[in-house]
């Protein structure tokens, strides 16, 4: 028979939100991933749960507007004990187009959940491995560190790099918000490098 391995089994979608009375009744421990719009948290959520579609991705950056609640349930170990888990798809910041207003508007219902969300156990800060962080994705990242929340920020599009352009990449994305390198991981949802390792990182906050 075949070992059962620890996973997400399945996964749904649970609701949108734009406002904490829009959240969804549940007590399951939560995930959050922010970071700017394209940057590849719908892809993320659909490679940890192995299903494309669930989150909605798209080449237009500024498209996702609402706090997207998934539920996962995840197999904590092999004698296939399971839990559930939250995970939030949040919407993008620091998008050029969007008009200030809009820009703003974000800003302050990320910021509230952030915030008030008392199940939130991790969040995944993504940033590009392409680019150096932007003004926002710094911002971003001392926020969320000021907040007390823990933070593991997620390298993505990982295959788009040289393995010896992605180390330069890395180190320059923990100088610029001052992290260290264990606190970045490499991912890329066309090859799968680095799922292994977040998955395990989503397993342990489903076993808290
Ligand atoms: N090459 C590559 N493209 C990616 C990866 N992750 C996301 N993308 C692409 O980047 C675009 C934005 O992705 P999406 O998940 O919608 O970003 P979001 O706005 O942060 O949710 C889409 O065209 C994706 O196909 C990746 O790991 N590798
Ligand atoms: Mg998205």
């Amino acid at each position: 028979m075949a070992e059962l391995t620890p996973d997400i089994i399945q996964a749904d979608y649970l609701a949108s939100a734009v406002r904490q009375d829009q959240y969804p009744a549940i007590d399951w421990p939560e995930i959050a991933f922010v970071g700017r719009s394209n940057v590849g948290k719908s892809s993320l959520i659909n490679s940890l749960c192995r299903r494309n579609g669930l989150a909605r991705t798209s080449g237009t950056p500024g498209k996702t507007q609402t706090l997207n609640f998934y539920r996962a349930l995840v197999r904590l170990n092999p004698e296939d004990d399971r839990r559930e888990l939250c995970l939030v798809d949040l919407p993008g910041y620091g998008y050029a187009r969007a008009g200030q207003a809009s820009k703003k508007q974000w800003g302050k219902f990320i910021e509230e959940y952030l915030k008030k969300s008392t199940r939130l156990k991790l969040v995944f800060q993504l940033i590009d491995i392409r680019h150096p962080p932007m003004d926002s994705d710094i911002a971003s990242y001392s926020w969320l560190v000021a907040h007390g929340l823990p933070v593991q920020i997620v390298a993505t599009k990982a295959d788009k790099l040289s393995r010896s352009q992605m180390q330069k990449h890395l180190s320059q994305i923990c100088d610029s918000l001052g992290a260290a390198p264990a606190d970045i991981i490499a991912h890329s949802s066309l090859s799968g490098a680095g799922k292994a390792e977040l998955l395990k990182l989503v397993i342990e906050v489903a076993k808290e």
